[in-house]
């Protein structure tokens, strides 16, 4: 499992958590997301050793509405 963190910017509740959690778990080979409105922490596992795609991960949070950088 290999896990990968990032900050994103502009959530404030809940349902911001639930947008990014929908979007980002398309990503194949995501197994584990872990996502906090209150600290703007996501944390994005895989199932390998091989760590999700930050572009990836980048695109599915932008098309949530939120912008994400890797920690
Ligand atoms: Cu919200």
């Amino acid at each position: 499992m290999s896990t990968t963190e990032y900050q994103v910017t502009g959530m404030s509740c809940g349902h911001c958590e639930i947008s990014i959690r929908r979007e980002v778990g398309q990503i194949p080979g995501v197994e584990g997301i872990e996502v906090s409105a209150a600290t703007g922490r996501l944390l994005v596992s895989t199932g390998s050793e091989a760590p999700a795609d930050d572009d990836a991960v980048i695109a599915a949070v932008d098309e949530a509405g939120y912008v994400a950088a890797r920690v």
